[in-house]
């Protein structure tokens, strides 16, 4: 099927079978566009059917975190438990394949390798590891966070145990019972996995460059009379969604006044309150946390106290409490962090103070010191938004290559489109609210608006579509100017690249929330797709 299908002329060739590849091969096949999608991944999924490792689970509840673009679908679909693991997320997105028929128009095991705009057949030429594509249009779900940050340490490749990264698990069980582990990193991935090992492992050693804030997620079984209540009126829920900052958390609306005017008490109450609610609810406690560092102070106060209530040995609390403004670096939900670190067999070694010299065979070297554990897991997160796109060779006009037009930092028209590549599309891509934002409200929108612009340019009779210069100029120094009104800049973060040697430091994900953010999108079509150039 698949086969013939590549020698007949696509529309569009979708990139990926996450949930915005899954969306978009839906969405535009429904509308009458010859559409296939193609994934490196043996299985549809994206990101969820790569970060597998133990523990993995979503941060933004079930209820929210799913599609809204089929009434039958959110109302027949029941999530088990209020925050879903990555098993659970994998079944939906199996189900929605099969439930909307995706599979005909799906190749999966082939990976990209490069794309090239012939301008004359004004067409994109898609290069895989398993032959050519053509299409008339491009449409990258390839996934912000897909593209694994292997750190080059020194002796890596001499360790003798076994070597595993969470974004790239193996498929086969891995039983880590009897073994002396260590975790490098403390983002969300280790965060997950750290009181998984902490219970399996006969030691566990932890590595931490930076602490991370982790607030509880409370997570459980979903409860069925919340469940009815959304399930009443779904669509109105979405929408209210889709018109709060991040595209969810709807029901919780914060105290109506800066952090710093709340009486101390009323303050701890609105902490403890969002703290038992759990998730990132205790950022909406007050509306200036994420933008008056003052403000932000008081709850990462609070945070740092929870931390030493919870961690009983008062080193290791200390060292587990950061320093810079909570929620600068994506705050991390857990499920037993801290109080792991209560396990005899688990240590906390500071590396920030004392940084790796070396993977030796039987451990690593830091700080002049030798730990050693015969398993080594690697949580240490993504090169983020510009990773996936230039490990394509992806040529647009005249020859112009991403990773030159990228050297300092992605440019781009709405976080959707780039100037000198026609009838390209990034879905959550940098430049779009994305990481802010509910993925699934962020990936729905931005297909809805790529098929309204598709159907725009041909009802009009136009071949290409491109962003022109000056908007994508105007543009992105509007992703870069927004944050520094805000607390992210103030730390080393992956929305900052920081987090990967030699990368440009630029602000990637845009700040400014989801529904002005797609105000825009709108009013630019409204006006005939302004910023745009047609041929
Ligand atoms: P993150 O959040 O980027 O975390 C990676 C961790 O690995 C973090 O603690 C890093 O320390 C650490 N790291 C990275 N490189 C190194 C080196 N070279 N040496 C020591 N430590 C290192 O990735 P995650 O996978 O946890 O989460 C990514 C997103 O997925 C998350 O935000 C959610 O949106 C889901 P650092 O803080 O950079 O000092």
């Amino acid at each position: 099927m698949i086969a013939a299908a590549r020698a007949e002329a696509l529309d569009v060739l979708v990139v990926g079978a996450g949930f915005g590849g899954l969306y978009a091969l839906h969405k535009l096949r429904a509308m009458g566009w010859r559409t296939r999608a193609l994934d490196a991944a043996p299985s549809v999924g994206g990101t969820w059917w790569a970060n597998r490792y133990p523990g993995a689970r979503v941060d933004i509840q079930s209820l929210e975190y799913s599609y809204s673009f089929s009434e039958s679908l959110q109302q027949d679909w029941h999530w088990t438990e209020r925050y879903a693991a990555q098993p659970e997320l994998l079944r939906y997105a199996d189900h929605v394949a099969d439930r909307f028929d995706l599979r005909r128009d799906l190749q999966l095991d082939t990976r990209v390798t490069g794309a090239r705009f012939d301008e004359a057949a004004c067409r994109w030429q898609v290069e895989t590891d398993r032959g050519a594509w053509s299409a008339r249009f491009l449409v990258l779900a390839i996934g912000p966070l897909s593209s694994p940050n292997l750190p080059a340490f020194d002796g890596l490749d001499r360790f003798a145990g076994q070597v595993l990264h969470s974004a790239a698990w193996p498929l086969a069980p891995v039983d880590l019972a009897g073994r002396h582990v260590a975790v490098i990193g403390t983002g969300s991935s280790a965060v997950q996995i750290i009181p998984i090992v902490a219970a399996q492992a006969e030691t566990l050693t932890v590595f931490q460059r930076t602490p991370a804030y982790a607030v509880p997620a409370r997570n459980g079984p979903l409860d069925p009379a919340w469940e009815a209540r959304i399930k009443a009126d779904y669509a109105g829920f979405r929408a209210r969604n889709r018109r709060m900052y991040s595209g969810f958390g709807c029901e919780l609306s914060p105290r109506p006044m800066s952090a710093l005017d709340a009486a101390a008490g009323d303050r701890e109450a609105a902490f403890e309150e969002r703290w038992g609610i759990g998730g990132f609810s205790l950022l909406g406690a007050f509306p200036d946390l994420l933008t008056n560092l003052r403000s932000n102070e008081l709850a990462a106060d609070f945070v740092r106290r929870k931390i030493r209530e919870i961690v009983r040995d008062p080193v290791t609390a200390s060292r587990l409490c950061p320093g810079y403004p909570i929620g600068c670096k994506r705050l991390c939900v857990d499920t037993g962090y801290y109080d792991a670190y209560n396990q005899p067999g688990v240590r906390l070694v500071d590396i920030g103070a004392d940084p790796i010299e070396a993977i030796t065979p039987g451990g690593l070297r830091a700080g002049g010191r030798d730990h050693r554990f015969d398993t080594l897991i690697l949580a240490t997160g993504f090169d983020a938004y510009t990773g996936p796109l230039l490990r394509i060779d992806l040529r647009g006009r005249d020859g112009l290559r991403i990773e030159d037009k990228w050297r300092a930092g992605p440019l781009n028209y709405l976080g959707l489109t780039i100037a000198g590549f026609p009838n390209l599309f990034y879905v959550a891509g940098p430049g779009s609210p994305s990481a802010f934002t509910n993925f699934f409200v962020a990936v729905e929108h931005h297909v809805d608006w790529i098929a309204d612009c598709i159907s725009w340019l041909d009802a009009r009779g136009g071949r290409a579509i491109e962003a022109s210069e000056s908007a994508e100029a105007a543009w992105v120094a509007q992703v870069n100017l927004a944050p520094q009104r805000t607390v992210f800049t103030h730390c080393n973060s992956w929305y900052l690249g920081a987090n990967i040697p030699g990368k440009p430091r630029v602000f990637l994900p845009l700040v400014g929330g989801f529904p002005a953010y797609a105000e825009r999108c709108a009013a630019v079509a409204e006006r005939g797709y302004d910023g745009f150039v047609v041929r």
